[in-house]
């Protein structure tokens, strides 16, 4: 149990039957003064600007239409922090050198901690003749995740879902990767970067995929031969640091190709939203009384060294803030950094508690707060899945964001956002299926 039972302070914590997650809760949403913006079927953009603003609470009448848009004003979600479960992992998946999926742990590697405090570690070695990349114009969406959740089904259904009449209920009302709620944690404080997330709802359970946005296509085509580069050292960092067994060291002079990874499943609660997530995870403790995941497992991250009291504020204003929210998410405990200098080598490596980041970056002005981040992520989900109500595994919204605006969506049917694959949507919802992953005979 990760516990820090300060108000306002990060905590993951075990289920309370009693546990009043509502109290000082207060939506956020902006709802519309012209109600006509339900439209269904048809590309609409609803225009943030030109909405009452009223805070939607438990007054509001059932009867009234969902809000149109989201703010993103750091103001609004300075409340207590909310109800965040002790993530639990229910599963994990592997991805081999050729991007293979398999549902073992056969790609988790183990921490080695280097043997000096300055290890010398030489990250540019290997790019140009021991490095195969991950082919990055392969689109792959939540295909990993679904192949996990196909072959793990009957895992995952709580006894009363698999006794309902709803063929595909999977008992968890969100299903995504980490980092696509690593972005939503972080949007409040995010300056640069814009997002696109679509969501389709199928057996009431929401699936939410990013789609490219334009900036980061043409970000990513306009890479300079040097952040080509520069992308490649957190790799090369953590082939100096992991192994591939318990008992073995790591192996430097190996290839690094970005197809392998270990992916963690885990499932939670946010409020009332259940979450089931999968996130990439860097290797685990190697001592076999670790704690059992995900608190064995460690996040591995390279950053340039500090040297200015300037540098040292940037670093906690906003690498932190996105360390803190990736590894929180899924309940890892530790980040291993590497601090190198501009030519590539590891001059430090230090350890960062997750439960300590939040007093790490007390005394910074003008600084992020980890309930801000959560409570947005709540009411964004909320926001969601007030207007995701139709049940249809061909329908997208596409609910979009760029900094400085409030989040707002659009709705496609059948188009190029369309991202459930046929094998996952004929899978649940054949009743065929369910009866043999159920391993229970059919209800009569
Ligand atoms: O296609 C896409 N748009 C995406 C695919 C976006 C985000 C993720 N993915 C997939 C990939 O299949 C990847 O295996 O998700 C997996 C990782 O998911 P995640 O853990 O939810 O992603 P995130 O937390 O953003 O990244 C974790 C690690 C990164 O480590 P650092 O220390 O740099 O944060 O996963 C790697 C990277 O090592 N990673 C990716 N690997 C493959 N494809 C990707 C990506 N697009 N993004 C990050
Ligand atoms: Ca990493």
């Amino acid at each position: 149990m990760i516990t820090m039972d300060r108000r306002n302070q990060p905590q993951h914590r075990p289920q309370h039957p009693n546990a009043n997650h509502h109290d000082n809760h207060q939506s956020t949403f902006k709802r519309d003064v012209d109600d006509s913006g339900g439209g269904h079927f048809q590309h609409k953009r609803f225009r943030a600007g030109h909405q009452r603003h009223r805070q939607a609470g438990p007054s509001t009448p059932p009867s009234s239409p969902p809000n149109q848009s989201l703010s993103v004003q750091r103001q609004l979600y300075e409340r207590d922090f909310p109800l965040y479960k002790q993530p639990v992992e229910v599963g994990h998946f592997s991805l081999d050198s050729e991007r293979r999926f398999f549902n073992d742990d056969r790609q988790l590697r183990y921490y080695v901690e280097p043997e000096k405090s300055c290890p010398n570690f030489n990250l540019r070695d290997g790019y140009r003749d021991r490095f195969i990349k991950r082919d990055d114009g392969v689109k792959e969406k939540l295909d990993h995740i679904l192949r996990w959740i196909l072959a793990n089904r009957s895992k995952l259904q709580s006894k009363e879902v698999a006794a309902s009449s709803s063929p595909c209920a999977l008992g968890v009302n969100v299903v995504t990767w980490r980092g696509h709620l690593t972005k939503l944690l972080t949007t409040p404080y995010e300056t640069q970067e814009g997002w696109l997330l679509a969501v389709t709802r199928m057996g009431g359970t929401l699936y939410i995929s990013e789609v490219e946005t334009e900036a980061a296509r043409r970000d990513q085509e306009d890479r300079t031969e040097r952040h080509e580069e520069m992308m490649y050292w957190g790799y090369k960092f953590e082939q100096y640091t992991c192994a591939d067994d318990a008992h073995s060291l790591p192996d430097p002079g190996g290839v690094v190709n970005t197809n392998e990874a270990f992916c963690t499943v885990v499932q939670t609660r946010l409020a009332e939203h259940r979450l089931l997530f999968s996130g990439e995870v860097d290797c685990r403790d190697k001592d076999p009384k670790a704690p059992p995941p995900p608190a064995c497992y460690i996040e591995m991250k390279t950053s340039l060294e500090i040297s200015t009291p300037k540098q040292r504020s940037n670093f906690h204003r906003f690498k932190l803030l996105k360390w803190w929210a990736q590894s929180f998410l899924p309940g890892v405990p530790r980040i291993v950094a590497g601090f190198r200098d501009h030519d590539g080598v590891v001059v430090s490596v230090e350890t960062f508690h997750i439960s300590k980041i939040s007093q790490l970056i007390k005394n910074e002005t003008n600084c992020w707060k980890p309930t801000v981040c959560m409570n947005f992520c709540c009411d964004f989900l909320s926001f969601v899945k007030s207007i995701v109500t139709e049940d249809n595994p061909r329908e997208v919204h596409l609910f979009s964001w760029e900094p400085h605006r409030d989040v707002t969506y659009s709705i496609h049917r059948d188009s190029q956002y369309s991202f459930l694959p046929d094998w996952y949507i004929r899978e649940m919802t054949s009743p065929a299926s369910r009866e043999i992953h159920h391993h229970h005979p059919p209800q009569t």
